[in-house]
């Protein structure tokens, strides 16, 4: 059976002023057609579903419209809460969602049963495990606040999330047994994640992230988010970052977006390949003087669907007003395929401002 790894959406995201609701788009529906083409049998998305607590009417118009679009093609669908989303919207329509084998897992429930979902190869058996762990807050780690200091405070608090995840794969060992394989989901910062500028508010007690080793041993794939960069932890294939499936921020230019499939042979192994997403938009930075800017702008060839974002960098040497005029202008101009966002620096390099496009 073939399971896909997703997560860090962030529907609604806005990138200084503009709306990169075009990619999301794009993309759900490049990963329904993906999904059908490929017989996919369960998707998992590993948190961060909105970029908002509150998301506009569009953005959960087209979370929905997807949803109901996916699951006419029979896949199981497991979503889990990430840091950004609200518990409490996430979960209103939980109940609605089942019947059409759609499972979410908004936060952390008092029953960790709750988290465990079989999911099911075309026979109907179940062919693997979903643990669908979401971003635990507070109140599901009570047990850090026991510590006299921040190092103890740490430590228990590395050990309650390990205590969520065994709990976890023993429930699961205990309905299902220990012979299928298992693939918890998690939206945390593991150990050694290397993180871009569009992951806010890593969360206080997690700064120093949890060490991957210290999971239990017997689950077969962390089908991680939370982190945009995607990535796998040390050499470790069975650990991976799915990364956000588009650009969310100008420090992730040069990411590879992807999705990851998971193939479920019978038995235990478990076969991780990534699958590149294609770039709806592209974001670039640009930086030099004035005339180089002009010159990238006016040899830049758009082969992305949708209108390019730019970040430039102006370096001139002395402060001139003609300069800071002509880069008003540019940065006003309607531009077919670019559309900028100015950082200039003018004089001395420490003087240094911003004209918003
Ligand atoms: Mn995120």
């Amino acid at each position: 059976m073939k399971i896909i790894h997703t997560a860090d959406w962030h529907i609604g995201k806005v990138l200084h002023k503009q709306e990169l609701n075009g990619e999301a788009e794009l993309f759900l529906e490049w990963l329904n057609e993906f999904i059908t083409r490929e017989e996919i049998d369960a998707l998992l998305v590993s948190g961060d579903i909105f970029d908002l607590a509150n998301p506009a009417h569009k953005d959960l118009s087209l979370y929905y419209q997807f949803l109901h679009n996916v699951s006419r093609t029979g896949i199981q669908v497991v979503i889990t809460g990430g840091n950004h989303d609200s518990v409490s919207l996430l979960q209103t329509t939980q109940s609605l969602l089942k019947p059409m084998q759609i499972h979410v897992v908004a936060g952390m429930p008092e029953d960790v049963k709750n988290v465990v979902i079989p999911l099911c190869r075309k026979n109907g058996k179940p062919g693997c495990i979903a643990l669908a762990i979401p971003y635990l807050r507070d109140k599901d780690l009570r047990t850090a606040e026991s510590a006299d200091n921040q190092q103890d405070k740490w430590l228990n608090y590395a050990a309650a999330i390990r205590n969520h995840y065994s709990a976890a794969l023993r429930k699961a060992q205990e309905e299902y047994g220990n012979e299928i394989p298992v693939i918890a989901m998690g939206h945390l910062f593991v150990q050694g994640a290397l993180t871009s500028d569009s992951e806010r508010e890593i969360h206080v007690g997690t700064l120093q992230g949890v060490d991957g080793s210290h999971f239990p041993g017997e689950i077969g794939y962390f089908a991680l988010g939370h982190i945009h960069k995607p990535q796998r932890i040390g050499k470790n294939d069975a650990m991976r970052y799915s990364g956000s499936p588009y650009y969310l921020d100008f420090s992730e230019v040069g990411f590879e977006k992807q999705i990851l499939v998971i193939e479920c042979h019978e038995g235990k192994a478990l076969q991780v390949q990534s699958v590149p997403v294609p770039c709806f938009r592209k974001l670039l930075r640009w930086q030099g003087r004035l005339a180089e800017i002009r010159n990238q702008i006016s040899t830049f060839a758009n082969d992305a669907p949708l209108q390019a974002f730019a970040e430039v960098h102006v370096t001139e040497k002395k402060f001139d007003a003609q300069v800071i005029a002509e880069m008003d202008d540019m940065a006003n101009q309607k531009n077919e395929c670019v559309k900028i966002k100015y950082k200039p620096i003018i004089g001395k390099p420490t003087v240094q401002w911003t004209i918003k496009s």
